[in-house]
């Protein structure tokens, strides 16, 4: 019987590891970044940056270390363009970062909000200081979207989950050419009730490829009279058949529990969009936002993930 329960990411003791107070320019708050690793091993964090009016753009941060000495770009990086895509009059946010090698390309997954709601958004860059806009791949609404790294049955994959009266689940859909998407199916679905993860759940950073499958870490909100909680989850799955689930644990991973993860402009959210994988090939540097303010790194490890999904992992039910 265990006694306590396991530890499957560690909190960097330098945590937050970023705030609006290191921004270059002025910033209301930052969190939520897509992260990804240069060709030459830099750390690069696509920021979401909150401004005082509310709404949102992207900025690049770089580091060697991945943990300090940030070169953060002097304007913003990746900024709302409305007058040619009005889907982003109101900001775009959450960026999830794939490097698809078949393009030599990053792909990087938004949302852009606007009227019409949130909306899944997809661009490609080689160097995150010029971007090639796909538009508004996923109508509203729709949200926490990334591609996959390379082609499922001839056609690229994109994981986002859209929202209806049933709830909001995870979903995968799949495109000849990154612009028209069909062939839907449903992945991952919320629980109900009293469950952590129910009514509401959607993917994190971008699925990790394993020898095992696709490793998700995925967020559940419940909500509760003083607001809502968002925790991380974990569930695998087929590598050829991606929506097929393989297993999937009961219990959250990781929750908000630290000062600056609990307070801040919206508190109790741990959301992270993206991570590095480490040189031994099994660390997980994970990068989360923290309470809708400052950004937070966490360290796990895919073999730990794997492990505890085989020991407290089930098939879910049909
Ligand atoms: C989600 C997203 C995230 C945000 C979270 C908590 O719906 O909008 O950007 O971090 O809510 O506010």
């Amino acid at each position: 019987m265990r006694r306590v329960y396991d530890e499957l990411f560690h909190r960097h003791a330098k945590n937050p590891i970023l705030t609006a107070a290191d921004w270059p320019y002025p910033a209301h708050t930052v969190f939520n970044p897509g992260a990804t690793r240069l060709a030459d091993g830099t750390t690069l964090l696509l920021c979401r940056v909150e401004d005082r009016r509310g709404h949102s753009h992207l900025c690049a941060a770089r580091s060697k270390s991945g943990v300090d000495g940030w070169v953060i770009d002097e304007k913003p990086t990746f900024c709302p363009d409305p007058a040619n895509y009005p889907e982003e009059l109101w900001g775009i946010e959450d960026p999830r970062i794939t490097f698809v090698e078949e393009l030599g390309k990053y792909a990087v997954a938004y949302t852009a909000f606007s009227k019409g709601g949130p909306g899944v958004a997809l661009a490609l860059t080689e160097d995150f200081r010029t971007f090639e806009r796909k538009g508004l791949v996923m109508q509203p609404d729709d949200k926490d979207a990334a591609l996959l790294p390379r082609r499922i049955d001839g056609q690229f994959a994109l994981i986002h989950r859209p929202t209806t009266d049933l709830g909001a689940h995870v979903w995968i859909s799949l495109s000849p050419d990154l612009r028209n998407w069909g062939s839907h199916k449903i992945m991952l679905v919320a629980r109900r009730g009293a469950w952590w993860d129910a009514n509401k759940v959607g993917l994190s950073p971008p699925v990790i490829e394993t020898p095992r499958g696709w490793l998700m870490l995925y967020h559940g909100v419940r909500h509760t009279a003083s607001g809502a909680l968002y925790r991380l989850g974990v569930a695998l799955f087929a590598l050829d058949r991606p929506e097929q689930c393989l297993l999937r644990g009961d219990e959250w991973i990781f929750g908000p529990e630290t000062p600056y993860e609990r307070e801040g402009d919206v508190g109790n959210v741990a959301f992270p969009c993206g991570y590095t994988i480490g040189a031994d090939g099994d660390t997980i540097n994970l990068y989360y936002g923290a309470a809708d303010t400052s950004i937070a790194l966490a360290t796990g490890s895919i073999k730990g993930l794997l492990a505890w999904l085989d020991e407290r992992g089930s098939l879910p039910a049909a």
